[in-house]
């Protein structure tokens, strides 16, 4: 057993989105977001049938929330502005909407909670759904709009800025696995709207810095993109063939973004390989200079799980997509088997001592890095607590790495868990629980701290926690 000191100046918060957790889908003049549609749409295709209408109720009851936090000693939370509830059918400010967001930023700022604001979390509004969403240039044009309306509406209260949480996510699940609404396998407009959010990233940045020079924005805020970072892992004894399969997996899912927002570029090998197998993403002159600008400030890293992966048996699938890397099952791996999710704390370390040697300019937080777990009502003590030690060892095993990446000069700043409140998970809904505090929804959502919230307490005041991992 050995303690772990928290680095000095390290902070600690919560990590949550506005569609997720807001709810509210129709008051206040917001409109209808593509999480809403397919609801209205299909209901059954969301577990338990509880579609996007309610989500935690955190509009309602975001000063108590906010209360919760920073009772748990937390000093930061980050969460997105909502484009349906902020702007109009016209892309107006609408003031309802915006007054919604001032009042959380406000309530936060008075309870010490620096709040962290991502622009777009998976929620596209379904009017530009229907004028061709990611894979249109004129919706790349409205996020620019947009992006600047929140820097005008919100630039004097909001000090750290995210254009894009994840940005890989949606296109593949939307477009490539057909998991989420609207249910398309397509390799080539995956990877459409994937180039189109890199080029509506670097126009969010442009917009920031512009509004930064005219002092619209704070003068000690900053911008940085938020994406999900599985580090990628092959076999012990990988063939050539499996090194080429982790090179491209490593650089669809990470490298993209790492070059995008520290060298303004997308990485060649890539945009080689995908124009070698026929894959148009419709780039167009001028495209390279809007690149350009994607440069960020510093990076929010998402992780849950590695990626493991390995040559694949074929290079297209039945359905002609190409496949670049199979899955590959590392014998020794421990899974949340709720989520089918691989825990693999060391994999934080690992990034980070990629960002130093790599990227020794980028500095990074982890902005999400959290455990869900299906039934977990079975493990209430006669306390009446959920009793969830395994969340204590997934945090601490993860933070235990994270603060050896530190020591060994990662440019790691802080660490945000994903989601300390309970909140409603895309098509899972509450199938996963995340937080260290309950959301009951057979008692008007309200909340219970579960019994991890007193570690969590522990460690926000102490500034260090045991740890019984490897050394
Ligand atoms: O719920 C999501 C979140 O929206 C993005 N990162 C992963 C979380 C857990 O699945």
């Amino acid at each position: 057993m050995s303690v772990v000191r928290l680095p000095e100046g390290f902070f600690l918060g919560a990590a949550m989105s506005g569609a997720q957790t807001e709810g509210a889908y129709a008051v206040g003049g917001k409109l209808e977001s593509l999480w809403d549609t397919w609801s209205d749409l299909d209901i059954g295709s969301f577990t338990n049938k509880v579609g996007s209408y309610v989500g935690n109720d955190f509009y309602h009851c975001y000063e108590a929330d906010i209360d919760l936090l920073k009772g748990l000693g937390l000093t930061s939370f980050r969460t997105s502005i909502q484009w349906s509830r902020l702007l109009d059918r016209d892309g107006q400010v609408n003031p309802e909407g915006a007054a919604f967001y001032h009042r959380l930023f406000a309530y936060a700022r008075k309870a010490g909670l620096e709040p962290f604001v991502t622009l777009y979390h998976f929620d596209m509004p379904t009017y530009l759904y229907r004028r061709g969403g990611w894979e249109s240039r004129d919706v790349v044009e409205a996020y620019a709009s947009y992006a600047r309306k929140a820097f005008a509406e919100f630039g004097q209260e909001v000090r750290y800025w995210f254009t894009f949480n994840e940005p890989i996510v949606e296109p593949e699940n939307r477009y490539l696995t057909g998991e989420w609404y609207p249910h398309v396998r397509d390799f080539q407009r995956c990877r459409t709207c994937q180039y189109d959010i890199s080029l509506a990233h670097s126009l969010g940045v442009w917009e920031y810095r512009r509004a930064k020079e005219a002092g619209v924005v704070r003068a000690d805020s900053r911008i940085g993109l938020v994406s999900s970072f599985a580090p990628a892992y092959t076999r012990d004894d990988p063939s050539e063939a499996d090194l080429a399969a982790l090179r491209m997996s490593d650089g669809i899912s990470n490298r993209w973004w790492l070059d995008l927002v520290t060298k303004g570029s997308l990485p060649e090998d890539v945009m080689d390989e995908f124009a070698s197998t026929g894959v148009e993403l419709g780039i167009r002159p001028g495209d390279d200079e809007i690149l350009s600008r994607g440069v960020v400030d510093w990076l929010g890293c998402n992780y849950y799980q590695p990626n493991r992966v390995q040559a694949p048996a074929r290079p297209t699938g039945d359905d002609g997509q190409p496949i670049f890397a199979d899955p590959y099952v590392w014998p020794d791996r421990v899974m949340n088997e709720s989520r089918g999710w691989e825990i693999y704390p060391k994999g934080l370390y690992d990034f980070g001592l990629k960002i130093r040697d790599e990227y020794p300019d980028l500095e990074w937080y982890v902005s999400e890095n959290g455990i869900g777990i299906e039934g977990e009502d079975a493990n209430r003590g006669a306390d009446g607590l959920i009793a969830d030690d395994y969340r204590v060892d997934f945090v601490a095993g993860h933070l235990a790495w994270l603060v050896r990446a530190v020591s060994e000069g990662s440019r790691c700043r802080g660490y945000h868990y994903w989601a300390v409140i309970d909140n409603w998970s895309w098509n899972h809904a509450f199938k996963n629980r995340y937080g260290f505090v309950e959301v009951d929804l057979a008692h008007g959502y309200e909340r219970r701290p579960k019994a991890s919230a007193a570690w969590l307490r522990d460690v926000t005041r102490t500034r260090e926690f045991e740890w019984e991992g490897a050394e």
